[in-house]
């Protein structure tokens, strides 16, 4: 990394050394697990570059849009809409974390019994090594699961920009006008902060630019039904993440470039592993970067993944908005329809995940699911009962597994994974 980088990470107020030793764990694991794959498309070039510049060129970039009067909004959670950032001249990040960090100093602020997936963003912002929360103008937090909800009011004394969205926890018409009002808040929170109002075509723009970000998703999710499959459920989980981070309309048009590359694989019958591989879908728990360690122990026994039923995948990126509102409260209404769909397992009940994970096997051909649930998750270890009920009365072989970021577990999970998939084959 160049100079330039480290004086602006300490601009950022990041410790450097605990920066350095995050880059260089995190860099390792790229490569053992990325880059030694087998037969990857060559447009993995590009997420390969993003990933070597997640902490440089990206920041760099989000400093220069700040620079030139944009903010920067910072998100845990799906629910937060895009298009609403994007039309009051706003870029909207990602900053779920996947892997532990400050662990003890956390534990002196969360319980032990908290999901990693949470402690890990408060382990960024205490040891001081994310430069996505560093650079938010505002930090958007969401009243989702129990964990999430308590866990913002302890975050609310680390951080001074912090907003919290309140959320439905059921699909009611009630739960739908909440989500409306809140988007309205929201709006009205964003046009403050920018100075920017939204107007009806900057909002129209929001939502191209967003449907077109999920369009190019949507068209790579496809391809993943070839048998043998084109790209491999790391390669394809990848992009799925940097969706949360890269610039909107660069990241479409890089995914629908590997996607032409991909279709031309699928005419020449050229896959990443050969055909009548056992078929995976991977459901449950978001898994953010550089939670990579699930998928790679499924690609390396012996199997593909062909969809994640997550939010860093399907269920948070399927749907797209309305186009067709002409006012801002018609777009507005577009927009609650579509998020509304999003069927995460704080809902009650969430009969529509059950059949959306059968829809996906379906879909892709799948051979089974695996249900990755984080330790001490209770949305997710909860409903992974009725979605593996759900899949049996069907026929459909469902591995339950339930683990946290560490790489303690690793061996347990091998021996598990590799006789899940031996009983597919
Ligand atoms: S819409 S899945 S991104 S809330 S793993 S913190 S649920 S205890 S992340 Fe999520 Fe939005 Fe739902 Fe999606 Fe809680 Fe579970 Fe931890 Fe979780």
């Amino acid at each position: 990394m160049s100079d330039s980088y480290r004086s602006m990470w300490a601009d950022l107020g990041l410790d450097l050394e605990a920066h350095d030793v995050l880059l260089g764990v995190l860099g390792d694991a790229y490569g053992k697990i990325f880059l030694s794959q087998a037969n990857r498309p060559e447009g993995m070039g590009y997420f390969d570059f993003v990933m070597s510049e997640v902490h440089g060129l990206r920041i760099k970039e989000l400093l220069d849009e700040k620079k030139a009067g944009r903010k920067i909004i910072g998100s845990f959670c799906v629910f937060v809409p895009e298009e609403i950032a994007l039309a009051a001249n706003a870029t909207l990040v990602g900053l779920c974390s996947g892997a532990d960090f400050a662990l003890e100093e956390v534990e002196k602020l969360l319980p032990r019994n908290t999901c990693a997936l949470i402690k890990s963003a408060f382990g960024f912002k205490i040891g001081k090594v994310c430069p996505y929360l560093e650079s938010a103008d505002l930090i958007v937090g969401e009243n989702t699961c129990d964990g999430k909800k308590k866990a913002y009011e302890s975050l609310g004394h680390l951080v001074d920009n912090l907003y919290v969205m309140d959320l439905p926890q059921s699909k009611s018409e009630n739960g739908r006008a909440l989500l409306k009002a809140e988007y309205l808040r929201f709006k009205e929170t964003v046009e403050n902060l920018t100075g920017c109002l939204i107007t009806p075509e900057s909002l129209k723009q929001g939502i191209a630019t967003v449907n077109a970000k999920r369009a190019a998703i949507h068209r790579l999710s496809a391809l993943r039904k070839a048998d043998p499959a084109p790209i491999s459920g790391l390669d394809a989980l990848l992009a799925n993440q940097v969706f949360f981070y890269d610039n909107p309309a660069r990241f479409t048009a890089s995914v629908n470039t590997i996607c032409d590359e991909l279709e031309k694989r699928i005419d020449t019958k050229t896959g990443v592993f050969p055909s009548k591989h056992p078929r995976i879908i991977i459901s449950g728990c978001p898994q953010a970067v550089p939670n990579w360690k699930l998928p790679m122990l499924i690609e390396t026994a012996g199997a593909v993944i062909v969809g994640e039923e997550s939010c860093v995948g399907e269920r948070g990126t399927r749907n797209l908005t309305r186009d067709s509102g002409k006012t801002i409260d018609e777009m507005l209404e577009a927009i609650v329809d579509r998020y509304f769909q999003v069927d995460c397992a704080i809902f009650t009940p969430n009969r529509d995940r059950l059949e959306h994970i059968q829809e996906m096997v379906e879909n892709y051909q799948a051979d089974g699911v695996i249900h990755y649930g984080l330790q001490f998750c209770q949305p997710y270890l909860m409903e992974a009962i009725p979605v593996e009920k759900a899949l049996e009365e069907k026929g459909i072989p469902c591995l339950r597994i339930e683990t946290d970021y560490s790489m303690e577990d690793i061996g347990q999970l091998k021996t598990r994974v590799e006789a899940f998939i031996e009983q597919l084959s």
